[in-house]
């Protein structure tokens, strides 16, 4: 963030004069107002994911896992949803790096920092799950598990829904590059592209090229990740995810193809792992790796759409909301010792048919 530099590596003014009408990306441009926005989201999540990195080191949280490196890719996704309930709109499969995504989307930011502080407010998991673990019936997110991969194996379910019922639905799947060495990435590329029976699923890889401490090339022999879409016969394609001007063409391609043709594919995008893997290891920044926040806050400089000023005042703001969130959600209250038992399992016509096959619900035999 800008407060945290010195004066010489504070972003250059620009030497234009004129204000461009599109920021540029090699052969790809975006509006100036497309990519206002893009920023303003992406500072907006590095803001709120730098505040909870705070709160999981003074104690305010238990445990921080999140995607700062990921905002520019997650962004543009985000933004690029059919958000609703029900096959018409689009599934979301996430992992525990999506909170651009989902404040792209609209998501309040005290909802993420309910669940991280763990109040009984916590729309997602009422203080249970870890953050960024969220579950939003109205908006199709399943909800986010810690055993990696299983969203893949998942995602073929509602593509398939999708696809008998009509429209345009589609259903996304993320995960990073270390869990595709699982078999429930390899059946959704299967279950994805039966000759004849292809969903539409947008199958999305964020590589940071870490699993924890395990570096990808120690395990991955594939140069791409998107070159196993090559051995079902899928559209796949590679993307710079620190490039929210490359990201959002490259999304907006596959979703096209997705929508349109209801048949699967695989996006991978290059991204940054900005602070590792979580609080567990420290969460200290790594300087050494691209941040995609400063170079898009450099390029629209450039570009003449913002000034140094603007993106003080952007980013200030940004950070205004995040401790805002904070300042509410840990004034909220804490589940208590009853609450364990509450709303862990939904009673349903099926309890009265296998009554003893949920341990612990109150069913009518052990009254
Ligand atoms: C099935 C399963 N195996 C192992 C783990 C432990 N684990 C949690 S995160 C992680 C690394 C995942 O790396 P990657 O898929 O590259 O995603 P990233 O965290 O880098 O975004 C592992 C091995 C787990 N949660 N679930």
């Amino acid at each position: 963030m800008s407060e945290s530099l010195d004066e010489s590596s504070r972003p250059r003014r620009s030497k234009l004069t004129a204000a461009s009408l599109a920021v540029r990306s090699g052969r790809e441009t975006l509006s100036v107002e497309l990519a206002l926005t893009l920023f303003r989201h992406m500072v907006r999540t590095r803001a709120l994911e730098e505040r909870a990195i705070k709160m999981s080191k003074s104690g305010e949280a238990y445990f921080w896992i999140g995607g700062p490196g990921e905002e520019a890719f997650n962004v543009c996704l985000g933004l690029q949803v059919h958000k609703g309930a029900g096959p018409a709109h689009d599934y979301l499969h996430l992992h525990y790096r999506s909170l651009g995504i989902l404040l792209a989307m609209g998501m309040p930011m005290v909802d993420h920092v309910r669940q991280l502080a763990m109040t009984a407010t916590d729309p997602f998991s009422r203080g249970r799950n870890f953050v960024g673990h969220y579950a939003i019936p109205a908006w199709n997110v399943v909800p986010v598990t810690s055993v990696i991969e299983v969203q893949y194996l998942m995602a073929p379910g509602t593509a398939l829904i999708q696809k008998r019922a009509g429209g345009d639905g589609l259903t996304v799947v993320n995960g990073g590059d270390a869990g595709t060495a699982e078999g429930d990435f390899e059946s959704c590329l299967l279950w994805s592209n039966r000759p004849g029976n292809e969903l539409p699923v947008l199958m999305i890889v964020t590589n940071n090229q870490y699993g924890i401490s395990t570096p990808a090339k120690s395990q991955l022999g594939v140069r791409r990740i998107a070159d196993r879409a090559l051995a079902y016969d899928m559209k796949a394609e590679t993307v710079d995810g620190n490039d929210p001007i490359a990201s959002w063409h490259a999304i907006d391609r596959a979703m096209k193809y997705v929508r349109t043709e209801r048949k699967p594919f695989l996006l991978e995008a290059m991204v940054s792992r900005l602070h590792g893997h979580s609080s567990s290891s420290g969460a200290q920044r790594n300087w050494s790796e691209a941040d995609c926040v400063a170079l898009f806050e450099q390029k629209l400089i450039d570009a003449n759409a913002i000034d140094a000023d603007q993106v003080r005042a952007m980013k200030a703001k940004a950070k205004e909301e995040a401790d805002a969130a904070v300042v509410q959600a840990t004034a909220e209250a804490k589940p208590t010792l009853e609450d364990v038992e509450r709303l862990t399992y939904s009673a349903s016509k099926v309890d009265a048919i296998y009554p003893n096959d949920y341990t612990g619900l109150p069913t009518q035999n052990s009254k």
